[in-house]
C-alpha cells in the first residue's frame, strides 16, 4: 500500500518494476531466464508484493509463484497473471508488469474480496518466452492439463533438461504433471500486458481490451550442401547451402509481406563456418504467425514446398521439422465486455484490438475463459531495453 494508505497505484507499480529489473543477468536491458538465480531473485520481489497485498504465497509444481486471497469457502477463483521471464536484453515491462498489476488489483480488492462470489489468485509464470528451452508456457499448460511430458526432457544450450533445472530450482517435479485445475474451479483468467505494438499510441489510448491472440508455428530448417575450398571450387556447380538458404529466406519474407501472416527467421547457424570454406549446412528457425490458424497452415504448406524447390535448384537438400505450435485464441466475450465496461467507466474510449504477440493467456484458454488488457507502450517497442509503459497508463 502506498504512503496515503490507498490502494497501490501506477507509481508504486512503476517503482516495483524498477527494482525487480535488477534481477537480471545483464545490465543492458533485462535478461531473466527461467530456473536461474535471476528468476529466484525475481520471485523474492514478487512474493513481497503478494504478501503486501494480503495474498498467501506458494510455488506450484510447474514453478509458478501463486499469490492467493483467503478462500475459506472454496469459491471459484479469478486468475490474474503473466510471466516473470524475459528475452535476452529485453524490457522492464513485458510479462512482469502483468504480475505487478495483478498484485495491485488484489490490493485494491483486499477489503471487498470476502464479499465477492469468487476468490483471487495472482500467477507469476516461470517461462513464457521459450528462450532457454525450445518450448514455452509450461506453467499455464500444467494448470490446463495440457503439458506435454516431453517438454520436461527438452534441453537447453548447456544440455541441461528442463526437469533437472526445475528440480535444482526447488520445484516439486514429481508433481508437475499432476496440478491440472478443474475448469469449474476457475471463473476466468485475466492478463494485463504491454501492447508491444503501436496501435494504442496511434489511437492515443492508454489501454484497450484484446479481441484475439495470434497462433504460432516454429520450424527448424536444415539446408545441406557440399563444402569445398572457397578459392579452388568454381562458382558453377557449387552446392552452397548458405546461398540456397538466402534465396529461401528472401522468398519467405516477400511471400509473407503479401499475405496475412508474419514470418521471421530469428536464428541461423553455418557449418563449417570458415571464411574460406563453402557452407555445407545451414540451420535456421522459421516462425510463422497469423490470427487465423487455417491461414497460417496454408502459408506453411506453400512456403515449405517452395523452399524445397529453391533448395533443390541449388543442388542442396531441404528438411523442415515443426518444433512448436500454438493455436490462435479468441478472448472470452463476457470477460472482454467487462473489461470494456471498466475502460468506459474510466472515461475512455473502449476498444478491443488483436494481439500479434502470444501470451500465457493463449495456453490458459484450455482451462478457462481468458481476457487481456493491453497497456500502451512507448513507440510500440518491446523485447528491447527501451521498452516503456508510463505509471499513468499503468494506473
Ligand atoms: O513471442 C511472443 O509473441 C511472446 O513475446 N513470447
Ligand atoms: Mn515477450
Ligand atoms: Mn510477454
Amino acid at each position: 500500500m502506498n504512503n496515503q494508505g490507498l490502494m497501490t497505484d501506477g507509481r508504486e507499480v512503476a517503482a516495483w518494476l524498477e527494482r525487480i529489473a535488477e534481477a537480471s543477468a545483464t545490465s543492458d536491458g533485462v535478461t531473466r531466464l527461467p530456473w536461474t538465480e535471476e528468476h529466484r531473485a525475481a520471485l523474492a520481489h514478487i512474493a513481497s508484493w503478494m504478501r503486501d497485498m494480503g495474498l498467501e504465497v506458494s510455488l506450484d509444481a510447474a514453478g509458478t509463484l501463486i499469490g492467493a486471497s483467503p478462500n475459506p469457502e472454496g469459491k471459484p477463483v479469478l486468475l490474474i497473471g503473466s510471466h516473470q521471464d524475459s528475452v535476452p536484453s529485453g524490457g522492464r515491462f513485458d510479462g512482469i508488469m502483468g504480475i505487478a498489476i495483478g498484485c495491485a488489483a488484489a490490493g485494491a480488492l483486499r477489503d471487498r474480496i470476502a464479499n465477492l462470489p469468487f476468490a483471487l489468485e495472482v500467477l507469476a509464470f516461470a517461462d513464457e518466452e521459450g528462450v532457454r528451452f525450445p518450448t514455452a508456457l509450461i506453467g499455464p499448460r500444467a494448470l490446463a492439463g495440457r503439458l506435454d511430458p516431453a517438454a520436461l526432457e527438452m534441453i537447453d544450450q548447456k544440455g541441461e533438461t528442463m526437469n533437472s533445472a526445475m528440480a535444482a530450482f526447488g520445484v516439486d517435479t514429481d508433481q508437475t504433471l499432476q496440478i491440472a485445475r478443474r475448469s469449474q474451479t476457475v471463473v476466468g483468467y485475466l492478463e494485463a500486458h504491454i501492447e508491444q505494438g503501436p496501435v494504442l499510441e496511434d489511437l492515443d489510448l492508454p489501454v484497450a481490451a484484446v479481441s484475439a491472440i495470434c497462433g504460432i508455428s516454429r520450424y527448424e530448417v536444415i539446408i545441406t550442401g557440399v563444402t569445398g575450398h572457397a578459392g579452388t571450387v568454381p562458382m558453377t556447380g557449387r552446392h552452397d547451402a548458405l546461398v540456397a538458404a538466402s534465396r529461401i529466406i528472401s522468398h519467405v519474407s516477400e511471400a509473407a509481406s503479401s499475405s496475412d501472416v508474419r514470418a521471421t527467421v530469428g536464428t541461423i547457424s553455418v557449418k563449417p563456418g570458415a571464411v574460406n570454406a563453402i557452407p555445407a549446412e545451414i540451420r535456421f528457425s522459421l516462425e510463422i504467425r497469423a490470427a487465423i490458424d487455417d491461414t497460417r497452415q496454408k502459408f506453411e504448406d506453400t512456403i515449405l514446398n517452395r523452399g524445397r524447390d529453391l533448395c533443390n535448384a541449388h543442388g542442396c537438400d531441404f528438411t523442415a521439422r515443426r518444433t512448436y505450435v500454438q493455436f490462435a485464441t479468441t478472448c472470452d466475450p463476457k470477460l472482454t465486455e467487462a473489461l470494456l465496461a471498466a475502460i468506459r467507466e474510466c472515461g475512455l474510449t473502449a476498444e478491443a484490438i488483436p494481439s500479434g504477440a502470444t501470451h500465457d493467456a493463449s495456453a490458459m484458454a484450455d482451462l478457462s475463459p481468458v481476457s487481456m488488457l493491453f497497456v500502451r507502450c512507448r513507440g510500440g517497442v518491446s523485447h528491447r531495453p527501451d521498452e516503456y509503459a508510463s505509471a499513468k497508463d499503468m494506473d
